[in-house]
């Protein structure tokens, strides 16, 4: 087989990337590890940016978001009880965000792709990357039942997430790793119950961080910060609502409609990035480049940013000859992931409890929060961050 960009991962990065670039006439081949169900069957993202959804437009896909996609202006952060709005519209400069789970993203990226014949291969096995670097052009090969399938590129592109073979192609020498880990997770679940409040509510507390998120009217997705050891097992339905409760103000709480969840799950926090984001003729985009907490909302809208710089890079370069933007990609990518890094490492330390803080950091994290909320230049930082600085 033989393309012009040979994208490995059918997540929302690689999908997006391959519908743009076809629009623009350049050729892709997607491969997927994954059956398209498995990849739809994973509950993340629930929080757009402007820039993303604007992205999505470009690519044809706006349609069932802009129709169904709910407009947030403004989120609640509780402190131990006491509410405090966000308005990020004033404080942004009149931006807001779209609540649109990443499910539907990318439901309506593979339909897209479907639409203009696209080649996405699903259950690929064994993919590998090679002469990534070399005089040659690069090739991508996998295996299908007993056969091994070649394919020749000119570019390719690892979107294939924190645990794809990308990003280990890339010699040790050359790569740097940069890591936090966090001593807790979010188990999160989704219910077919009515949102508790009309806007997520991001909660401090002393017995540990909640969020409160929906996908609809009628959809809700809930988050507890639980330590590590805990198992999904050791939480049943009535535990979850029952600790929720305990974490959220009173008022908000006696409003909580609860019901079986339907799907549960626990993640574990993460910061990570790894640099450069380009060698040779492998380029690094999403997650399988770089990872936040889920607090601030960011990563699949940092995977946005990255898919941005990727595609008009690309197209200058098959389009107009002008390699400036690739030659740029992972300057331009990482000095925004970076901030995206800071902003949501930010949010994740005040808003959780942290096994090991004395009384002397829970009282500093009181005094950040605060401050960060308690004047017009901090809900200001607070607010452009969040709707997504720009690309
Ligand atoms: P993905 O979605 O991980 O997709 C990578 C794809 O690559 C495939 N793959 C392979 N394919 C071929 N060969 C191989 N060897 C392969 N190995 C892997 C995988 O099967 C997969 O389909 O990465 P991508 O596309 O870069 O997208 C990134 C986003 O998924 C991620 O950043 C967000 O979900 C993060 N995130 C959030 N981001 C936001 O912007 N806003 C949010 O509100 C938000 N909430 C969240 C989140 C992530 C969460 N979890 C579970 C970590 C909430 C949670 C709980
Ligand atoms: C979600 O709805 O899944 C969600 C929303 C906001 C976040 C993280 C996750 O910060």
């Amino acid at each position: 087989m033989k393309t012009q960009v040979c994208i490995i991962g059918g997540g929302p990065s690689g999908l997006l990337l391959s519908q743009l670039l076809h629009l623009r006439g350049i050729d892709t081949v997607l491969l997927e590890k994954h059956s398209r169900e498995y990849v739809l069957g994973r509950i993340r993202a629930g929080v757009l940016e402007h820039g993303f959804a604007e992205l999505m437009r470009e690519a044809q896909c706006g349609a069932r978001m802009d129709a169904e996609g709910e407009i947030h202006d403004a989120f609640e952060v509780s402190d131990n009880g006491v509410i405090k709005r966000v308005d990020l519209k004033k404080y942004s400069g009149g931006s807001s965000v779209v609540v649109y789970g990443q499910t539907e993203v990318t439901r309506d990226l593979y339909d897209a792709r479907d639409k203009l014949g696209g080649t996405v291969i699903h259950n690929v096995e064994d993919v590998a990357l090679h002469d990534l670097n070399a005089p040659v052009p690069p090739h991508v090969t996998y295996r299908d039942g007993d056969e091994i399938i070649r394919i020749d590129c000119d570019f390719v592109v690892g979107a294939d997430g924190f645990h794809g073979p990308s990003r280990k192609a890339i010699p040790k020498d050359v790569l740097r790793e940069y890591e936090k880990v966090y001593p807790f997770g979010w188990l999160g679940i989704l219910s077919r119950t009515r949102p508790v409040h009309p806007e997520l509510i991001y909660a401090r507390h002393e017995r540990g961080f909640a969020l409160c998120s929906m996908r609809s009217q009628v959809l809700s997705r809930y988050y507890l910060q639980v330590p590590l050891t805990d198992t999904v097992a050791d939480w049943s339905d009535a535990a979850f609502w029952d600790e929720l409760r305990k974490r959220l103000p009173a008022g908000i709480a006696a409003k909580l409609e609860t019901g079986p969840s339907i799907e549960k799950s626990i993640a574990p926090l993460r910061s990570f990035v790894a640099e450069p984001m380009r060698w040779g003729n492998l380029f690094l985009a999403g997650d399988a480049a770089h990872i936040v907490p889920p607090t601030g909302a960011r990563g699949l809208n940092t995977a946005a940013s990255d898919i941005y710089y990727l595609y008009h890079g690309m197209v200058d370069h098959y389009l107009s000859g002008d390699d400036t933007g690739l030659e740029h990609y992972s300057e331009k990518a990482l000095a925004r992931v970076w901030k995206t890094q800071r902003f949501s490492w930010q949010l994740t330390s005040i808003l959780h409890t942290f096994p090991d803080a004395s009384p002397y950091d829970q009282k500093l994290q009181s005094a950040d929060l605060e401050y960060l909320l308690g004047s017009d230049a901090g809900l200001t930082t607070v607010a452009e961050n969040y709707v997504g600085l720009p690309f």
